[in-house]
């Protein structure tokens, strides 16, 4: 009943979660319908992305830009072992208990009230696994006595979450063609339904949705066209159309991981999943569009069929990837209530979308550069291509011209979540302004191996930063503020009624700005990088906030004079809670 009892505390949807919630869900745990009013209940921490929309939006505002000030820690537990790198993982929050992902493939229950630790699950991981961009996880997922997560070694795992114990286990691919998984799972109508990573493997992109309670596969949808859906072990369609923009077999490995998982939205039925990168990444080894990579897919969340996509960077040559979280919202645009979706793309350009039908509404640029597009042609929704901005073609075994690239193929933002405030109307998105040089080499796919065909130096473009967190208007696309960090941001967002804003630094704060200025209010040295996600949640009558510090992820591996230049920052593991004191 205490859950339940915090909705009323709050003041928010008291209504729907009674009906929602069944007498015994308390007992086994959260429902599907728990998992769909999650933005809605205060009083736990549910999903990735705190409700189906993942806004990363809290209707509390107990704590707020007047007190921020004297937030003070209530405890840190560690991950422990030799086992750092990055921890990209968004906590979840339910009965007492703090559930976190840790790198390796690890999940953690800590008591949230002390930081006791209560159990740890390691997955046994093969040699031969293949992560592009760090040992990272960023999450998992509950339901009923579940709770879920994705391995390295491209598996899903279900433990009981009051023993840690294995429920079930299944292979989702094959981790020797360079499959691996690292997205939080997406709960909807009592399945889990996960996106791959190994975009730059020749892997083939896909969605796959499994039965909660079994594992067993419901229905799985692969993003490249020609080849062919299933639902219930029966075929479902092609995706696209053979051969339509794809040449020869090119599309039996073009790339298109859906590696950062989907959003959803109830009142349409839609999933949305962002796509990433065609392989290999030498454009001018696949002419075509190569269809569904670089794009938003809507699918059909009892099919698995595609409803409608939209391509942000169409024959993708830089590795913008494309697979940024779609986050649905509701606004009045020209005079219209509307119900819309926005994505601020690796490209460098903020999306926005009619999320019923993938009409193109808006397209702001939110970085400093985009060397390769001019802006984007809202009438055919393609970019207006600089034609001098697209790295050159090989000459038989000569790397192509190099060319200067901005944003980076690391991206105007990569894969760290922005918040949207339904109290200001903005979207906190962090990101990033650099660039690369690029070139094209000849390359041929081997199964298991990188399939890049190319090679690149990241290089910083401004004196003063790298990273900037910026407050963009969706309706007008101005940047209404900004902050400007010296290392690359690479940590989620969180925004609240408070007036809040709170997001981490590689340097190892944990930061919280006023929403609708930007100015900074508090910070907290975490003792190693924050690339987490932060939450916040109500208990006991007192607002708590909790993120993951620990330095990693792909800036510095790929980072190039980039991550030379913060190469000194210390690893650590480490879960912060925090509150106001009493
Ligand atoms: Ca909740
Ligand atoms: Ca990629």
């Amino acid at each position: 009943m205490k859950r339940r009892f915090s909705h009323f505390l709050a003041g928010l949807a008291a209504a729907t979660a009674l009906v929602a919630a069944p007498a015994q869900a308390d007992h086994h745990g959260p429902t599907s319908s728990d998992l769909m009013n999650d933005a809605a209940s205060a009083g736990d921490v549910l999903s990735y992305g705190m409700g189906p929309w993942q806004q990363r939006f809290s209707g509390l505002d107990a704590l707020n830009s007047d007190n921020v000030s004297k937030l003070v820690p209530v405890f840190a537990a560690s991950l422990g072992g030799e086992k750092q790198r990055g921890q990209e993982a968004q906590p979840l929050v339910y009965d007492g208990t703090i559930y976190v992902t840790g790198s390796y493939s690890r999940l953690f229950a800590f008591d949230a009230r002390t930081g006791e630790k209560k159990w740890e699950y390691t997955a046994r991981l093969p040699d031969g696994i293949m992560p592009c961009c760090d040992v990272v996880n960023r999450g998992a997922a509950i339901h009923g006595e579940k709770i879920i997560f994705a391995t390295l070694d491209a598996r899903l795992i279900a433990l009981n979450r009051e023993t840690g114990k294995v429920i079930w286990n299944k292979k989702t691919a094959d981790y020797q063609e360079g499959y691996s998984a690292t997205a939080a799972p997406l709960i909807v109508k009592d399945m889990v339904i996960t996106g791959n990573s190994g975009g730059e493997f020749g892997v083939v992109g896909a969605v796959q949705a499994r039965n909660v309670d079994t594992g067993e596969l419901v229905w799985e949808r692969p993003v490249i066209e020609g080849h062919m859906g299933t639902l219930n072990g029966a075929p479902n369609g092609m995706t696209g159309k053979l051969n339509a923009t794809w040449e020869g077999d090119l599309w039996k490995t073009g790339g298109g991981a859906t590696w950062l998982g989907g959003t959803y939205d109830p009142g349409t039925n839609l999933l949305y999943f962002g796509t990433g990168n065609p392989a290999p990444w030498n454009s001018h080894l696949r002419p075509g569009d190569n269809l569904y990579t670089s794009s938003t897919l809507a699918i059909d969340a009892d099919t698995g069929v595609i409803k409608w996509h939209y391509q942000t960077t169409p024959h993708d040559g830089w590795d913008f990837d494309g697979v940024n979280e779609f986050i649905p919202f509701d606004a009045t645009m020209n005079g219209k209530p509307m119900k819309l979706g926005a994505k601020a793309d690796r490209n460098g350009y903020f999306y926005v979308l009619d999320r019923t039908n993938g009409k193109l509404l808006g397209a702001h640029k939110f970085v400093m550069q985009t060397t390769w597009a001019d802006g984007i042609n809202l009438k055919t929704g393609r970019p207006n291509y600089i034609g001098e901005g697209r790295p050159g073609a090989p000459n038989g075994a000569e790397k192509g011209k190099v060319v200067f690239s901005s944003p980076s193929f690391l991206g105007g933002k990569n894969w760290m979540p922005m918040a949207y405030s339904q109290d200001t109307g903005l979207f906190y998105i962090p990101s990033n302004d650099w660039g690369m040089d690029i070139w094209n080499e000849p390359i041929a796919y081997k199964k298991g191996a990188a399939y890049l065909g190319a090679g690149f130096t990241i290089k910083p473009i401004a004196d003063d930063h790298i990273g900037a967190l910026r407050a963009m208007d969706p309706k007008t696309g101005k940047i209404v503020w900004e902050y400007k960090n010296a290392a690359p941001l690479w940590g989620g967002v969180l925004t609240t009624k408070g007036n809040l804003v709170f997001t981490g630094t590689p340097e190892g704060y944990l930061k919280a700005f006023d929403a609708k200025t930007g100015t900074e209010l508090w910070k907290f040295q975490t003792g190693s990088g924050v690339v987490g996600s932060p939450v916040t949640w109500e208990q006991d009558g007192e607002q708590y906030v909790a993120v993951m510090s620990g330095w990693g992820g792909a800036v510095p591996l790929w980072g190039g004079e980039v991550a030379k230049t913060f190469k000194d920052i210390s690893q650590g593991g480490m879960l912060w809670v925090f509150k106001l004191p009493k």
